[in-house]
């Protein structure tokens, strides 16, 4: 496609309750969104215009990865959005294909550049009629959905916020955990659901190689697996742990591109690896690690980073891929949101349904993105 110009757009999304985990409190969604607007050839001779949407998942602080919503709007705004029109002001085609060559240069911050070629990709498939799920080559019209509870106040409090996600249909429950929220209320859990429930935890790197005690501890009671006990540079520790403990190891936070999944694979370092598409630099990478994995028998299932109904939507085309065979962090809009940017997904008996209008299929709704609106600009290029 021709660029005519790109759009960031800042949103802050209050969330319905505050989402605890081992690294902070989040109380609203801070995201960028990047609109890219542009051209295709049409059938005749004029081109045709297209536009698409991409959403930067990096948060408000740094707390889950370096990346941060302002740090992402300036290096989209000053080094990757330029870039982007330099080339198509150069007469280049701008593909999603081209997308990631095109901002290598720039060391880091992929889930900035996530958003880039998401949009872009929105953009090319909404001109092709095609959507993002056929692109990716899904297989599947509906998804499971899983829920990720933050950690609550009181173990009490913890069983009402689960027994309303289990009658709600979600198919899996996955527990937040830190040191000291770890062991008791994996165990009220267990008790209190009974052993069909599916049910892992997730320490967002919040132990240490010496908290292997603890951390074993965990083994009795049937979990999936644990996600990113360890912190993120730790690869080689996580294959020490798993020595130590027989809960599956999945990855999140470690796992920024294809090589450092391949890495860890190699290394033994996981048995399970969770994908998002923003912490590994886009969905067409995220799709590469799809494929390394179904090729290494290892598992894998989509994570979630409190998207808006842009990034659910391509999340769940992604998670209908063959090799995502364990329920992902999609859930329904309304987990966190009174209401979303799109048309909300719902929950039908436990599952997602994967859009399947061409690009993202779902677009937003432009009266609630202004109310959410904190800032807007405009880039171009310039002659
Ligand atoms: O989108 O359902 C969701 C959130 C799932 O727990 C979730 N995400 O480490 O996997 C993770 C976290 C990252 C965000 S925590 C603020
Ligand atoms: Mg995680």
């Amino acid at each position: 496609m021709k660029i005519t110009g790109v759009e960031l757009r800042t949103i802050r999304m209050p969330l319905k309750t505050p989402f605890e985990t081992s690294f902070g409190v989040e109380e609203d969604r801070v995201a960028v969104l990047v609109r890219v607007v542009g051209t295709v050839p049409g059938r005749g001779e004029h081109p045709v215009e297209v536009q698409g949407w991409g959403e930067c998942v990096a948060m408000e602080m740094p707390l889950y990865s370096s990346e941060y919503a302002d740090a992402a709007a300036d290096v989209l705004r000053r080094f990757l959005v330029p870039r982007l029109l330099a080339e198509s002001a150069a007469g280049r085609d701008v593909t999603a294909e081209l997308v990631e060559p095109l901002l290598e240069p720039i060391i880091g911050h992929r889930m900035a550049k996530a958003a880039v070629e998401m949009a872009v990709l929105d953009a090319q498939l909404r001109g092709s009629g095609q959507s993002l799920a056929a692109f990716f080559g899904a297989t599947r019209s509906s998804v499971p959905s899983g829920v990720s509870v933050g950690i609550q106040p009181s173990i009490p409090a913890l069983l009402d916020v689960v027994g309303d996600y289990l009658a709600q249909g979600y198919v899996r429950i996955k527990l937040k955990i830190k040191p000291g929220w770890d062991v008791a209320p994996v165990e009220a859990v267990r008790e209190h659901f009974g052993e069909l429930i599916l049910l892992q935890v997730d320490a967002n790197a919040a132990y240490t190689l010496a908290d292997a005690r603890v951390l074993r501890q965990l083994d009795a009671f049937d979990l999936l697996l644990i996600e990113q006990p360890l912190p993120e540079d730790d690869i080689r520790q996580h294959a020490e742990l798993a020595k130590l403990i027989t809960t599956p190891i999945c990855l999140d936070e470690s796992v920024v591109s294809v090589r450092a999944a391949a890495d860890a694979i190699a290394m033994r370092a996981c048995q399970v690896i969770n994908i998002k598409a923003g912490r590994v630099g886009g969905y067409l990478n995220a799709r590469r690690i799809h494929d390394l994995c179904r090729a290494n028998g290892i598992p894998v299932w989509c994570g979630g980073m409190l998207e808006t109904g842009l990034g659910r939507a391509a999340n769940a085309a992604l998670s209908a891929l063959p090799g995502f065979t364990l329920p992902g962090d999609i859930s329904a809009s309304d987990r966190f949101y009174d209401q979303d940017i799109t048309e909300p997904f719902v929950l039908d008996d436990g599952r997602i349904q994967v859009p399947t209008g061409p690009g993202l299929g779902v677009t937003p709704i432009r009266d609630v993105l202004d109310q959410v609106t904190v800032a807007t600009e405009w880039l171009q290029a310039t002659d």
